[in-house]
């Protein structure tokens, strides 16, 4: 059976409200193409009045199979202890103190991006070549998008009601699988998230070396901030080039496993 990529983009008078993907196989094309369709709609940004929806067929040889990062939580009461523990992982992950305080700081202050930002850790240089888009992670999704089985394998320990529990799993398993791939691209070392999404304040920092560590109050309720900063240490790796990281992140073809 054949598979495909579908991609969807949705924005309200050219402000981007959501973005989306799925990689199914052609059974399952239709169906995906309506959850998508749903999510432009009805995102807490807004409904979108232009949706963008690409669809292109996946050869099996061009797909890369790789395992999920480790989850756990981490159960800060505020968002300086959330901050805190953001620092300190940067210096686990040898940034030095200087850097990491400055990428703290960049970090807080991005907003209405397509993409992330790629930060060279060593000189603090950004190196997207749009600044205002930034670089996107794309093509990537879980093995047959078994949500239900994630849901419970992941499970979340807060008293949500039913919708909340939804939204959550939705921004986390997309989340997971995105970050996934980022730490996987050569001479990624990690990688920051606050979400964009006003209504949800659970970010996370993600890396080979730590997993993927969930982060309540990344901010409060309302603020519309939020993004990613993906980490690049060129010097991990000598043999790859920026490009070459770009292109894992942009165009490479990524299943993630489910891993039960
Ligand atoms: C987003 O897409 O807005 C980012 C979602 C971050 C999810 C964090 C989590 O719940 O693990
Ligand atoms: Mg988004
Ligand atoms: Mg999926
Ligand atoms: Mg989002």
């Amino acid at each position: 059976m054949n598979l495909y990529s579908i991609k969807m983009r949705g924005s309200k008078e050219h402000n981007h409200i959501s973005g989306a993907e799925s990689i199914v196989s052609e059974k399952d094309l239709q169906n995906a193409v309506s959850v998508l369709i749903k999510r432009a709609l009805t995102h807490s940004k807004g409904k979108s009045d232009f949706i963008n929806i690409k669809i292109e067929e996946v050869k099996k040889e061009e797909l890369k199979y790789i395992d999920p990062l480790y989850v756990t939580t981490l159960n800060t009461k505020n968002k300086k202890e959330s901050y805190e523990f953001l620092y300190n992982n940067l210096l686990k992950l040898n940034i030095n103190s200087k850097n990491a305080i400055y990428i703290i700081d960049l970090f807080k202050s991005i907003k209405n991006m397509r993409g992330a930002v790629l930060l060279d850790v060593n000189n603090l240089k950004r190196l997207e070549k749009d600044k205002l888009r930034g670089i996107r992670a794309t093509y990537m999704d879980f093995e047959d998008s078994k949500v239900d089985m994630l849901d419970k394998q992941y499970e979340c320990t807060d008293n949500l009601n039913k919708n909340e529990k939804l939204l959550q799993n939705t921004h986390f398993i997309e989340a997971l699988c995105l970050s996934s791939k980022v730490c996987n691209a050569p001479n990624i070392i990690g990688e920051m998230c606050c979400s964009d999404d006003k209504n949800y304040t659970t970010g996370y920092i993600a890396s080979k070396k730590f997993g993927y560590i969930r982060v309540k109050h990344m901010k409060d309720i309302g603020e519309d901030r939020g993004g990613r900063i993906f980490l690049y240490d060129p010097t991990i790796d000598s043999k790859y080039t920026l490009e070459d990281t770009i292109k894992y992140l942009e165009n490479t073809k990524v299943i993630v496993k489910d891993k039960v």
